[in-house]
């Protein structure tokens, strides 16, 4: 590995940092997003790629309607693509698609202004790409959960199969258009280097949602140079974390004949400049805290505290796919010490672990779900008493107005994960308490610990401290726990999701093209 050495440039700094430079320091709207998109985008084609669609139909009492309330990233990059009448392609799911004949679809469905266009995939593709090596391989590779990866050649083909079936639709969306392509996340990390092969001057840039592993342990992976000169297609690649960046650089310099430089965060390879810069993920705040308000809201909080006799209690909340990486069993164990050591707290508190399962074909996920089945009849048969169970479970799925209720509703927000990129769960939470109330508890694992530095901080296998964090968020003073969630508020306010959006979208229309005119400039290290 050879270093980049770089002269000292205008627009670049040494150990790049998020939230400094003039643009970085406003209050992002959508508003703000949509006059960015339409001054940097301009006359260029923008592609989206991402394994999940934005939106999912079906049939309901044989009217056709649209199943998906927005996630996050339909959230963030729905206003992006509605300002320029961009493509999204992704996987076909669901029971209905209303396309035509090249699989397009206009969305938002009640008012369309861009594309939806979905590729189709086999049972088998789905099984290989999907399940088997994005979510039996790159998905525990990426994540200290001590969970195994498992890498099965024919997964890997499959993957390697699908990516390019996904690079074909874009290809062909592209036609001879000027385009920019925006990958999301582990499924399609083959594909920025198939688009630049066949066309070089496409802008490419993609986030990876999950952590990246130390060069240590991405190289149990049989296939980690061919991923990462499929990811170095890229012009940009955004992690969450910093900590992901130097890790992705390191790992990169230790595989591959690259010039690296840690300082700028730059990869050079095969003749191409790649930047590696954080962008932390947030939410819509100002969305989620008008929703919490709505009176669909009050009712549902009405209706739950009646149903599940939580009129008395102080509420515990837990809200995750149900994943090994979420520390899920973790934060039971904790309960139950927190039980055992604060008998005063029988009958007074109630723990609601709600969310729906997810890769339930996966054996590492069926696992999960037999334990916490066990776990959760085994605190509950050890200390209910009349019609007073210490856990609530609620594995299903279940309306946003429920899931917003939930978050009005508890005392205390638990987020556990034993590595987790982000984590929007978190920051959900916070959002939603207008009131300034509720405690958050919160693994140092996660992204989101180091913007919510206000949460109670806990480590999800210490039992004892865990148990202690738990017995804090219920003992906490009114006015600890309304300034610990104004600050915390505010964090979330101001790094939203559309800062997000317009930092990434910035820094690949004019960082990129900054650092290529710097790097022809300064690059002074020769080839090894
Ligand atoms: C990846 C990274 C990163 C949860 N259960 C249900 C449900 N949810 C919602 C939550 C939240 C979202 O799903 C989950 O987001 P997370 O960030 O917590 O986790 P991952 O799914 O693992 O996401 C993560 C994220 O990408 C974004 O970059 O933060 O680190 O792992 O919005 O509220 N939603 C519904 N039903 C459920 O049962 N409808």
């Amino acid at each position: 590995m050879t270093r980049i050495k770089l002269g000292g440039g205008e627009g670049i700094s040494p150990k790049w940092q998020p939230y400094t430079r003039k643009e970085d320091m406003r209050m992002w709207t959508k508003e703000d997003l949509q006059r960015l998109v339409r001054r940097e985008v301009g006359d260029c084609r923008l592609i989206v790629v991402s394994n999940r669609q934005p939106y999912v139909f079906e049939m309901v009492d044989g009217i056709l309607e649209n199943m998906s309330p927005p996630g996050g990233l339909t959230r963030a990059i729905d206003p992006l693509m509605q300002s320029c009448n961009g493509t999204w392609i992704a996987e076909g799911a669901g029971d209905h698609f209303p396309v035509d004949e090249r699989g397009n679809v206009g969305v938002p469905p009640e008012d369309p202004s861009y594309n939806m266009r979905l590729v189709w995939l086999t049972e088998k593709e789905e099984q290989g790409y999907y399940y088997g090596f994005s979510n039996e391989g790159l998905w525990p590779l990426c994540h200290n959960a001590f969970t195994e990866p498992v890498f099965n050649v024919d997964d890997w083909e499959t993957y390697k199969a699908v990516n390019q079936k996904f690079a074909d639709t874009v290809l062909n969306e592209i036609g001879s258009s000027d385009a920019i392509v925006l990958t999301q996340d582990y499924h399609l990390a083959l594909l920025p280097r198939l688009i630049k092969q066949t066309k070089p001057n496409v802008i490419t840039g993609q986030f990876w949602h999950i952590p990246w592993p130390s060069p240590d342990v991405f190289r149990i992976c049989p296939w980690q140079n061919e991923l990462l000169d499929g990811l170095l297609g890229n012009d940009l690649m955004g992690f969450h974390l910093s900590n992901d960046c130097t890790n992705f650089v390191e790992t990169v310099s230790r595989t591959l004949r690259a010039r690296v430089s840690s300082e700028y965060n730059i990869v050079d390879y095969l003749n191409e400049t790649t930047l590696i810069r954080p962008f932390p993920i947030s939410v819509d705040f100002e969305q989620i805290c008008e929703e919490a308000q709505g009176s669909d809201v009050n009712l549902e909080m009405e209706r739950l505290t009646d149903e599940l006799g939580l009129g008395d209690m102080i509420v515990g909340l837990g809200i995750d796919r149900i994943d090994y990486t979420k520390g899920i069993p973790h934060r039971l164990r904790a309960i139950e010490r927190f039980l055992e050591k604060h008998p005063e707290y029988h009958q007074r508190v109630v723990f609601v672990q709600a969310g729906a399962a997810s890769r339930t074909n996966i054996g590492a996920y069926q696992q999960l779900s037999d334990q916490l089945d066990e776990l959760i009849q085994r605190i509950n048969s050890r200390f209910s008493k009349g019609r007073w169970q210490p856990i609530i479970y609620m594995p299903t799925s279940l309306p946003s107005a429920t899931f917003m209720a939930l978050r009005r509703l508890a005392r205390f927000c638990i987020v556990s994960s034993l590595h987790d990129g982000m984590n929007l769960v978190a920051k959900e939470f916070v959002a939603s308490r207008f009131d300034d109330d509720g405690v958050l508890i919160l693994s140092p694992f996660t992204g989101a610990a180091q913007e919510l530095t206000e949460a109670l901080i806990v480590n999800p296998y210490a039992t004892e401290e865990f148990a202690d964090a738990i017995h804090e968020s219920v003992t906490m003073p009114e006015y600890d726990r309304r300034s610990r969630m104004h600050h915390m508020r505010e964090i979330v306010r101001e790094n939203n999701i559309y800062k997000w959006t317009s930092r990434l979208l910035l820094e690949l229309m004019q960082g990129t093209q900054r650092t290529k005119a710097l790097q022809r400039d300064h690059l002074t290290a020769p080839n090894r």
